[in-house]
């Protein structure tokens, strides 16, 4: 291992091997998307979880609730600790108290287009949060015990240079996102060639679930498909139809995480599906579902889908969710991943959508039912 400064703090450790051997994880970012699938699967693994959630006015837990509902059969297995990002003294403070064996970084300000709104904070986040954190392993002497997981992105890709997009193709950010998500996955790769830290970069691109964010295209699309079906919402409205992702199942990706810190030397790694699709597929495909086939008419702003058995239009176009630099291609190539983690995405395309769609059906189902 690299030399390094000694810790301000100093931890009563046992040995590397031993250290691992309890199993203790910890989350940021656990009360999001992934955060809470990756809670199920450590949970599954027999892992002590803890989670890093913020102080909200609102509830902020709710896809972590039926994990709290299940704590009577699993004492002390899972613990929240308030905290953010942005505070270093916190962090080191929740460090040197759970001492885990593995982090996962997944708290960030994710929303691309946010990020043009806060440019600073998205770049405190998810670029400094990073640095703070790999910081505290250092400071209390956690450096040669805990293996580190950065959430990188299929972001940093930005503007097409090659496709499929694998871990040597040179990125080009379109965002202050990408670019906070640039500089959180060069210092985790210089912390691990500095100080000989296990710490790895998921390059991971979109995935999605029942528990996406509402205001993602894919869970806008599938909550308004059940909205109009359930004549709760009359037209669905979107930006950039024409861009294409390369959407996977959230769950899968999460299993790519757990087992990138399971290797015997730290790497970075490429999770995708390699299948790209427009967001207009994923429009038609979520209609569908629901027995409603889309016609397109128009172009451009003027562009509009049509209710092939009604005539009534149910998607418009809104330059408002347009963003000032697109990234209009994203395609992953994910043979590193499979070759050498044994991962493969389970889900595919058409059943992600169907899941994401019925799911939705549901909610809004027995949202109709209390109100009646
Ligand atoms: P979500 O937006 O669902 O969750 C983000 C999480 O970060 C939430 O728990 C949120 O807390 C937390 N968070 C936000 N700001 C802070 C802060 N200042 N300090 C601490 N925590 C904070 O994201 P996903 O679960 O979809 O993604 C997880 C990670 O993976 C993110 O870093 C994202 O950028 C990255 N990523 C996601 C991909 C995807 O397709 N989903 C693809 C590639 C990378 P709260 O609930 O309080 O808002
Ligand atoms: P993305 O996801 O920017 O890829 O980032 P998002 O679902 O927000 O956008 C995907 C594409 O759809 C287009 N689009 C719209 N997007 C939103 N949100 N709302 C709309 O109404 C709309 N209409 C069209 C967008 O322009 C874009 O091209 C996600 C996040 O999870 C990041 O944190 C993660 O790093 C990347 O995926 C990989």
């Amino acid at each position: 291992m690299s030399a390094d400064i000694a810790p301000l703090i100093k931890l009563d450790l046992p040995s590397v091997e031993e250290f691992r051997k309890r199993k203790v994880a910890l989350i940021s970012g656990i009360t999001g998307q992934d955060g809470s699938y990756l809670t199920e699967l450590l949970l599954s693994k027999g892992y002590q979880v803890h989670g890093i959630i913020r102080r909200s006015s609102s509830f902020n837990t709710g896809r972590l609730h039926h994990l709290y509902e299940d704590q009577h059969e699993r004492p002390n297995k899972f613990h929240l600790h308030y905290g953010d990002l942005s505070d270093s003294t916190n962090l080191v403070y929740i460090l040197a108290q759970v001492q885990p064996s593995e982090i996962y970084n997944l708290g960030a300000q994710s929303h691309v287009k946010v990020s043009f709104e806060m440019a600073e904070y998205t770049a405190d986040v998810d670029g400094l949060g990073t640095l703070r954190l790999l910081d505290a392993i250092r400071t209390v002497g956690l450096t040669a015990h805990t293996r580190f997981y950065q959430a990188s992105t299929s972001e940093l890709y930005g503007k097409v240079v090659e496709t499929p997009q694998s871990e040597t193709t040179p990125f080009y950010p379109r965002s202050p996102y990408g670019a906070a998500k640039l500089y959180a996955y060069w210092i985790t790769v210089n912390y691990r060639e500095a100080y000989g830290m296990y710490a790895c970069n998921g390059i991971l691109f979109n995935h999605e679930s029942p528990r996406r964010g509402r205001t993602f295209v894919t869970r806008k699309i599938t909550r308004a498909v059940a909205d109009i079906k359930l004549g709760k919402q009359s037209c669905l409205y979107l930006g950039n139809i024409d861009a294409r992702r390369d959407w996977g199942h959230a769950k899968d990706y999460v299993e790519g995480m757990w087992r990138m810190l399971q290797q015997p030397e730290p790497e970075d790694f490429v999770l995708a599906t390699g299948e790209t699709h427009p967001v207009r597929e994923f429009v038609d495909k979520a209609f569908g579902v629901v027995g409603i086939t889309i016609k397109w008419r128009g172009n451009g702003t003027d562009e509009e889908g049509v209710d092939a058995q009604t005539g009534r239009v149910v998607v418009k176009i809104d330059p408002m969710y347009f963003r000032p630099a697109e990234v209009d291609l994203l395609l992953g190539n994910p043979a590193k991943a499979e070759r050498l983690l044994g991962w493969k995405r389970k889900v595919d395309f058409d059943s992600l959508v169907k899941e994401m769609v019925e799911s939705d059906l549901k909610a809004v189902q027995s949202l109709v039912e209390d109100q009646n």
